[in-house]
């Protein structure tokens, strides 16, 4: 006889899901029982983290990726990093234990009530099988609901019970063997269209968004670019989760601005907006203004049919956004337009103690490992980290694409455990350290040589930022005196250091990059201010 739980053990194995990213309760261990050796497990000591890591693990693996997590509880806690998860197109296939099925409509203890609501609306399918035999087909529709088009989240809530039910042995076979493929090429006739449409327009513009990147997108955008020669723009705020487009390239401008006024008088002069594998915006905050500049078109290139439906202005086509590129890469011919100026380097800032943000990614910069990857949440030095960095790799950038924070300091440790070969540098700001801060102890725990570069400003610099922006004065909540990430750091394993000058920065985060041990943390005390380049 095949049990449920074997038969699902062979479907995780036949997609290439062996790491489980978790956090047990009892209503787990029936599936966990005696995991095989060819599984690994990787445990986070709350379900933020768990969902966290694996979040960071899935995009930078391409693979969907198995999230287990306790009944209601556990999935409560979830929720904020599903939210991101959902935002960051992350393929996670999450899994929760329930209750046994007899005692579910008398709502015993860990009875996970109306399970499949909990992480509603950030799955995109939730489901809890009706009957045992159910759970592996159910499982593998999550894996497919999970990967295709555009990649997110799925649930499915799974009775404790179920575990050791005998399996529908040809039911399991056929689930397992089945494989579901969603890229799909745009109409053709609509890609000849726009073709045409940047060959004469008088002056274009690319926008470049994070599915450049995760559709493998990256070297038809830097052709598409080169021989339209198109400036190129990376998508503004959340929608730069991770880079679509080589910072160093000649070509490149910026990023551009988040809220409506500006972001459209940045892209004053342009006849036709190009926007590829990104929303079409996550406008933030709120400055009103016409949504394009005088004149202008707009059309969006865009895998995501919810995203291609919500943007207030343009034409939107559906499609796979890398074959997308390579077709028009292939219809587009050589232009002798004017490519745009470089943008100069940015300028040395001066010495300080403590430093600002803008010398603290002065100091990264110059250690900057080959085929180093960023992960980013660190508010108010994002765009210096930005300017300073100029990444130029497909796969070196991930920041969350909801701005939940919690994010950064979970996905960098999943982000080093699918790359390993590659160094990952988690630049955080204090306080959104503290949000996801025991994924230290799974660094530790597991030997992941992740470098933590903590800044430290002893305050909520960008909330302060906004409340002006806003006209608010006199809000609590936004200093974080003595909070000190060392000492946490330490107590959970992880060897910990303060700096507070560049120089200092420098040589620690050298020491930190080049250690693959185990993960370190640098915590550099920066000045008080929002840093832009
Ligand atoms: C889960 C979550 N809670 C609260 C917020 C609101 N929030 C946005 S930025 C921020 C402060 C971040 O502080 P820190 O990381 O120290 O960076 P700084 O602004 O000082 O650079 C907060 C609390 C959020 N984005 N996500």
């Amino acid at each position: 006889m095949t049990t449920v739980r074997e038969a699902t053990l062979e479907l995780f194995r036949a997609h290439g899901m062996t790491t489980i990213f978790g956090n047990p309760g009892s209503t787990e261990l029936p599936m966990l029982a005696d995991l095989p050796d060819d599984f690994r497990y990787v445990l986070g000591l709350q379900e933020l983290v768990v969902v966290g890591m694996a979040d960071g693990y899935a995009q930078a693996s391409g693979r969907p990726t198995h999230v287990n997590l306790h009944t209601a509880p556990g999935v409560g806690n979830a929720v904020g990093g599903i939210g991101n998860a959902k935002a960051n197109k992350a393929p996670l296939v999450i899994t929760a234990g329930q209750q046994v099925r007899a005692q579910v409509t008398i709502e015993a203890l860990l009875t996970n009530r109306d399970a499949t609501v909990g992480p509603q609306p950030y799955v995109k399918w939730s489901h809890e099988p009706p009957r045992a035999q159910d759970v592996p087909g159910a499982i593998a529709r999550a894996i497919h609901h999970a990967t295709l088009p555009p990649r997110g989240p799925a649930f499915v809530s799974i009775p404790m019970d179920d575990w050791d039910a005998e399996a529908d042995e040809d039911r399991a076979l056929n689930a397992r063997r089945r494989v579901v493929t969603g890229r799909t090429v745009p109409d053709p006739a609509e890609l000849a269209q726009l073709a045409t449409l940047i060959e004469e327009a008088r002056n274009p513009v690319l926008i470049a968004g994070p599915d450049i990147d995760a559709s493998g997108g990256w070297y038809a955008a830097v052709a598409l670019a080169e021989k339209q020669r198109l400036p190129v723009w990376a998508s503004p705020g959340t929608a730069s989760s991770r880079i679509g487009f080589p910072e160093n390239h000649p070509n490149f401008v910026g990023v551009l601005p988040p809220a409506i006024g500006p972001l459209a008088q940045t892209l004053d002069g342009h006849d036709l907006i190009l926007v590829v594998g990104s929303h079409v915006f996550p406008y933030y905050p709120y400055i009103p203004g016409p949504l394009l500049p005088e004149g202008a078109s707009l059309v969006a290139i865009t895998s995501d049919p919810d995203e291609a439906a919500r943007a207030p202005m343009g034409d939107a086509i559906v499609g796979d956004v890398g074959l997308a590129l390579q077709t028009l890469v292939e219809l587009a011919g050589n232009s002798d337009r004017n490519g745009p100026e470089s943008r100069p380097a940015p300028p040395d800032p001066p010495e300080a103690d403590p430093m600002s943000g803008s010398a603290a990614m002065a100091a990264l910069a110059e250690v900057w490992p080959d085929g180093g990857i960023a992960v980013a949440e660190a508010p108010s030095s994002a765009s210096a980290l930005r300017n300073r960095l100029r990444l130029s790799e497909p796969g070196s950038y991930y920041q969350s694409a909801s701005g939940g924070l919690g994010f950064g300091i979970c996905a960098g440790v999943g982000v080093q455990l699918a790359e390993p070969g590659r160094p990952v540098v988690c630049v955080i700001g204090e306080g959104s350290a503290q949000y996801g801060i025991t994924v230290l102890w799974t660094a530790a725990a597991y030997k992941v040589p992740v470098t933590f570069l903590v800044l430290r400003n002893a305050e909520y610099m960008i909330l302060k930022w906004f409340s002006e922006f806003e006209q608010v004065s006199g809000a609590p909540g936004l200093e974080l005196p003595g909070l000190d990430t060392t000492a946490v750091a330490r107590a959970y394993g992880v060897p910990a250091e303060t700096v507070s000058t560049r120089d200092q920065l420098t040589e620690a985060l050298r020491e930190a990059i080049a250690a693959d041990d185990g993960p370190r943390l640098v915590e550099a005390r920066v000045a008080s201010g929002m840093w832009f380049e």
